[in-house]
């Protein structure tokens, strides 16, 4: 009789470990409860924000039980650049170690001299650092240090950044991305970040060569799908193989910009995914205080899912950008949205719905293929990044100010 407890104490021991191996990864950066997209605990964001919704986040904490990521894995940002000194980026920023610091020599013979830490495409010169705050707060999203008790978590633990500097907030030229394109595609990285939303431009050849070869080249490229709220992709994002990214709030819903703070979302057949894009709280440069923001816009939705490709490449470096577009696609909740918009299957308000990096770490094989996109007339302004504070100093373009008086952050 006595024996017989051993098995079945056995069996308990087993099925408690395995309760344990599923068990979420819980980051120990400090300020990690108020990044809803990545654990959404319907708790209040802020005033007049879209009201928070238990579960409306991309499942990271499962996610991250399955991978957070790999050093290996290189995600090229072209935008404002980075400011990489601070504290939360320590050990983030991609370094090209085939060049010698400071010696005026181009020792990796890449073109460009001392380019130690990426390149600034605007100036032309090798430092990438951020005057705008854009591009500061995409790199945030994508892959703040985390885990190391200190503000933000990114979505990838462990991806290199490579800033590539290629404007200037609204005023960035698109053949200063062309060449940072080619940059990425040069110094081997395998996403391209593109947080930029622009349905008027035309596009120059040079540009769409750059995009192609980067995908050829086995490069993953997100781009945002533009700030209007209107049927109109931006041309970047409905380029050929480009992952088309559209924004939802805390309540995940499509980003309509009907509260204060929130910034429309643009919609159509060629959208891929929607991601977390109102109210994300991201790295901040307008002051000495970094972690007192939030900021909204289809650019803050791009890295969310850039991070995401990250995780599945070092999952498996060896998936294409086609095959790293079906499984998001896949592997999107749908029917989680407005129900007017958000209908059974794929529509243009959300496309396959809102990426989950769970479900899409989970889904080894059962890729399926997407059917063809249709083209867009385009028209309409760049994008821009609505920036603001918690207690309602405007920052930064799009919204008027108001207050948030119960989105406080505090260091423990
Ligand atoms: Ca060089
Ligand atoms: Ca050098
Ligand atoms: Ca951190
Ligand atoms: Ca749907």
């Amino acid at each position: 009789m006595i024996r017989t407890k051993h098995p079945i104490r056995s069996v308990c021991a087993a099925a408690i470990s395995l309760l344990q191996l599923v068990q979420a990864r819980v980051p120990n950066d400090s300020l990690f409860q108020y990044q809803w997209p990545l654990k959404n605990t319907g708790g209040q964001l802020c005033q007049g924000c879209t009201v928070n919704k238990v579960g409306a986040d991309m499942h990271m904490e499962q996610a991250w039980d399955i991978t957070t990521g790999d050093s290996s894995i290189i995600v090229a940002i072209l935008d404002t650049g980075c400011k990489w000194r601070l504290p939360d980026f320590a050990g983030r920023i991609w370094i090209n170690k085939g060049e010698i610091a400071g010696n005026g020599i181009d020792d990796d013979g890449n073109g460009f001299v001392d380019d130690v830490r990426g390149w600034d495409f605007h100036d032309n010169d090798n430092d990438p650092d951020d005057i705008d705050g854009h591009g500061t707060s995409v790199a945030s999203v994508i892959g703040s240090a985390t885990n190391d008790k200190l503000g933000f978590a990114g979505v990838d633990w462990k991806c290199k950044l490579m800033i590539l500097r290629d404007g200037q907030g609204d005023n960035g030229l698109l053949n200063n991305s062309a060449k940072a394109i080619r940059y990425a595609i040069k110094m081997k990285a395998r996403i391209i970040n593109i947080s930029r939303g622009d349905t008027g431009a035309v596009l120059s050849t040079e540009y769409k060569d750059a995009v192609a070869a980067a995908i050829q080249a086995g490069i993953v490229v997100v781009a945002g799908s533009a700030n209007d709220g209107v049927e109109k992709i931006s041309v970047i994002a409905q380029l050929p193989g480009v992952i088309a990214v559209g924004s939802t709030g805390p309540d995940d819903r499509r980003a309509k910009g009907l509260n204060p703070g929130s910034v429309p979302s643009n919609y159509g057949d060629r959208l891929d995914l929607v991601a977390p894009g109102d109210y994300i709280p991201v790295l901040d440069i307008s002051s000495a205080e970094p972690y007192n923001q939030m900021a909204s816009g289809t650019s803050m939705a791009t890295p969310h899912v850039a991070g995401v490709v990250a995780l599945l490449l070092a999952q498996d470096p060896r998936r294409t950008p086609a095959q790293i577009r079906d499984i998001l696609c896949s592997s999107a909740d749908d029917l989680v949205g407005d129900p007017l918009e958000d209908t059974p299957g794929r529509d243009k308000y959300y496309g396959c719905g809102r990426v989950n990096a769970y479900r899409a770490l989970s889904q080894v094989g059962g890729i399926r293929p997407l059917p063809p996109s249709l083209r867009q007339k385009l028209n309409g302004p760049i994008e821009a990044l609505n920036l603001f504070t918690v207690d309602g100093r405007r920052v930064m373009k799009s919204v008027p100010a108001y207050g948030i008086k119960s989105f406080t952050f505090t260091e423990p």
